[in-house]
């Protein structure tokens, strides 16, 4: 399958998806949203896909935003109408059940900030710089910027840098929780794709499992997170993945796994 903004490559059973609109720093327009919604459906279906990364092209952008241009002259009413960017929500991160990690390698910016917040996690190249700039083109994050940064990195900094729209380098966005890890510039994709075989090597079941478990944390209550969380670790009890994995670990060899 073939896109007309995206790369799609397999590397074993990792996808890697590379946003590739590097003329326009890969600002993310209707077309990106609907190439992105459509290559993540055929991961998640792909049953030797296990685990993907999503990348930007050029040396100097992940995304540097929603896409302006297509936004400028676009009438107040029809973002209402529309329910603009709701299909971030309600077709791409709510379908997405398998584990993706974003490899940030530049410009992190508004949309593209948002869309990096999507994922699983964050890898970081040393060169990535992160912000959500909207305030000075007169709006403000529309893509789940406000309420991820915030759960992120805290109110202070979260405020701070959507009312000054200034950006955040790789290394202080490691030491603000904001990215799992920064790595050098070159190796950026060599060691996102290290870190995807490996989760891509556990049993699949239980790293969506897993992933919900983590992503409950930010929706509810202690209580209730930990009542759901003991709930997904019953029912992973039943799995011959279980199993299989206890049995393994007591016969000193790798499970081999049904993903059930
Ligand atoms: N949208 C469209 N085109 C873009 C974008 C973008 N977000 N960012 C860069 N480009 C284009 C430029 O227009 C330029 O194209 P051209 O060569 O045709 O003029 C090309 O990419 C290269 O960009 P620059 O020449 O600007 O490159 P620099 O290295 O000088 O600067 C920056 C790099 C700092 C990243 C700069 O491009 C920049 O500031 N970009 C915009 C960043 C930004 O403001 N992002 C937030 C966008 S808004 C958003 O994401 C959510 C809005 C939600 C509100 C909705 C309610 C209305």
């Amino acid at each position: 399958m073939t896109y007309e903004t995206l790369l799609v490559e397999t590397r074993g059973a990792v996808t890697l998806v590379t946003l590739n609109r590097p003329q326009a720093l890969n600002a993310l327009n209707s077309c990106v949203l609907d190439d992105l919604i459509a290559a993540f459906a055929a991961f998640e279906v792909d049953a030797s896909q296990r685990c993907a990364i999503l990348t930007g092209s050029g040396d100097k952008a992940f995304a540097a935003g929603a896409d302006i241009k297509e936004m400028a002259d676009k009438p107040a009413a029809d973002f209402y109408l529309e329910d603009f960017f709701s299909k971030w929500t309600s077709d791409f991160v709510k379908k997405v059940r398998k584990p993706w990690i974003a490899a940030v390698n530049g410009f992190a910016l508004g949309g593209g900030c948002e869309l990096a917040m999507m994922a699983d996690f964050i890898i970081a190249s040393d060169k990535a710089k992160f912000g959500q700039p909207e305030i000075k083109l007169g709006v403000a994050p529309g893509m789940g910027g406000s309420q991820r940064l915030t759960r992120a990195v805290g109110k202070a900094k979260a405020m701070e840098m959507c009312l000054t729209g200034r950006m955040m380098d790789a290394e202080e966005a490691e030491r603000s929780g904001l990215v799992a890890r920064v790595v050098q510039h070159e190796n950026l994709v060599d060691e996102a794709v290290k870190t995807a075989t490996v989760i891509a090597a556990m049993p699949p079941m239980a790293a969506m499992v897993n992933k919900d478990m983590v992503n409950a944390a930010y929706e509810t209550t202690l209580d209730q997170g930990l009542i759901y969380e003991r709930r997904l670790f019953q029912i992973l009890a039943a799995t011959e993945d279980k199993a299989e994995g206890m049995a393994a670990f007591i016969e000193k060899r790798e499970g081999v796994w049904k993903g059930r």
